[in-house]
């Protein structure tokens, strides 16, 4: 049996070739996924959510990658092309797009994730060629090292491996939920249960996947040929057949999150954040301005790469007719702000906040004009916004609701979009 022993990192790197699963909608997200998949939406102040994932892989020193689009993919594309495209492959290092259509004969969309890879294969056959296969999800908020990961998948003998976290017994019937033995081996996998089993150590936590996963390369399209030939299921997925399958042939293990996380909670928690609905988006955003940040974006021994801009500095206005006050909060570059107040926000590029402005809570994506007198709270304004001069959001959401703008299911956050702008000043 192989073992990190005789097999180097980079032995392992060179084997293994890295496929993110970037096609799903987010349809939780409204309006914000609209025109672009969720793997494309702004996050942080200065990247896409995807920006994540792959910084773990070149920080992982994981330098073969494919991204499998379908879902309104144009914004995702050119974001892979500005931002992702520096990778010399005459060295075997890449960022390639897999996009749904582009298979000879085979006239359709990707039907699940696992049905996504499965329309890949020949390619993977034909070109890659790895050793290990390194599936990921493109729309997770976390810093995690994978070599780690892949070198316990050697060690174990597994021929499949998925990431675990452990998640309060509520939340669970959104996961996929496991029970593993103590050597980490899984002994049951169900998919977004109803009645979500617990550990048996902690009854009110579950053993959820992170939706990522190692196989064998020829394990995987053993089991992927095999589905497929069955023909029973069309809508082939990882998380409803693949695991459960490979937990029944008793070659499935968990690697839990805890072991190669690099960024925890200031209480030592792993952080691993699904910024699925507009509610998690926001919450992820306040840990990262609260005064001792719950993810560090600082950390240059795991930095975050993102598009590298070529935008102006910021500029701090004061005409000495007000103050600012600025106090924790993350302000990208090129924007143009007079007289306001910033409090616990974050500005994405060329934004520009008019005089006597006042913004708490805010997420404010790029290339937004706010007027003078706004006042904006608790919510997440889309890119390309022009807010008008006094409009008050956030304060009063059954006013926000009234006036057409969207407000999140818990009702904490509003969201506002040009469209949604544009058929309020029609109304
Ligand atoms: P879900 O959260 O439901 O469950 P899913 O919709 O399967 O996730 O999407 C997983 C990833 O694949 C996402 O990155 C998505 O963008 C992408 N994707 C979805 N459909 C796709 C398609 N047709 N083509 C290409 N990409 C696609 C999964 C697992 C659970 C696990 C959670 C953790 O099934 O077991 O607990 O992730 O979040
Ligand atoms: P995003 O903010 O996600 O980059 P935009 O809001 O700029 O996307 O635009 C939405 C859609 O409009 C994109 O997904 C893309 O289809 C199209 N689009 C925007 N800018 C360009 C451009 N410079 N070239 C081509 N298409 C564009």
């Amino acid at each position: 049996m192989n073992t990190p022993q005789t097999q180097s990192p980079n032995d392992i790197a060179s084997k293994t070739l890295v496929l993110i699963l970037a096609g799903g909608r987010g349809s939780r997200l409204h309006e914000m996924t609209d025109q672009r998949a969720k793997p494309a939406v702004y996050f942080g102040g200065n990247w896409r959510i995807i920006d994540f994932t792959l910084s773990n892989c070149l920080n992982s020193n994981l330098l073969r990658i494919g991204v499998i689009t379908q879902y309104e993919a144009h914004s995702l594309l050119r974001h892979l092309q500005h931002a992702w495209s520096f990778l010399p492959r005459e060295r075997g290092q890449f960022v390639d797009m897999l996009p749904a259509r582009q298979q000879m004969g085979e006239d359709m969309w990707y039907r699940g994730t696992a049905d996504a890879v499965w329309q890949n294969l020949p390619i993977m056959k034909e070109h890659y060629r790895p050793k290990y296969v390194l599936i990921l999800a493109g729309d997770h908020i976390y810093k995690m090292d994978y070599m780690k990961m892949i070198q316990e998948h050697i060690q174990s003998g597994a021929r499949c491996t998925v990431g675990s976290i452990e998640v309060k017994k509520e939340e669970a019937r959104e996961f996929g939920i496991m029970a593993v033995n103590d050597k980490l081996q899984v002994q049951a996998f169900v998919e977004k249960p109803q009645d979500p089993p617990t550990m048996r150590e902690k009854p009110d936590t579950s053993m959820a996947s992170m939706g990522i996963y190692v196989f064998d390369f020829d394990y995987l399209t053993h089991v992927l040929e095999d589905e497929i030939n069955k023909g029973e299921k069309k809508d082939l997925d990882f998380g409803k057949h693949l695991m459960p399958r490979a937990m029944h042939e008793g070659v499935l293990y968990a690697h839990p999150f805890e072991k190669s996380c690099k960024g925890r909670t200031n209480e030592g928690v792993a952080y691993w954040r699904d910024v699925g609905t507009l509610d998690s988006y926001w919450q992820t955003h306040m840990d990262l301005v609260t005064a001792q940040p719950h993810l560090n974006l600082f950390d240059r021994d795991w930095a975050i790469r993102g598009l590298p801009t070529q935008s102006m500095p910021t500029k701090f206005f004061n005409d000495e007719r007000g103050k600012h006050l600025l106090d924790n909060s993350l302000i990208a570059g090129g924007c143009l702000i007079t007289n306001a107040t910033i409090t616990e926000s974050v500005l994405f590029d060329n934004i520009e906040v008019k005089d006597g402005s006042s913004i708490h809570q805010a997420v404010i994506l790029p290339d937004v004009q706010i007027g003078k007198n706004c006042r904006l709270q608790n919510c997440i304004v889309e890119r390309k916004c022009q807010i008008p001069d006094g409009m008050v959001i956030g304060m009063d959401k059954e006013h926000d609701k009234a006036r057409g703008f969207r407000v999140s299911s818990s009702g904490k956050v509003t969201l506002i979009t040009p469209t949604i702008l544009e058929k309020w000043a029609e109304s």
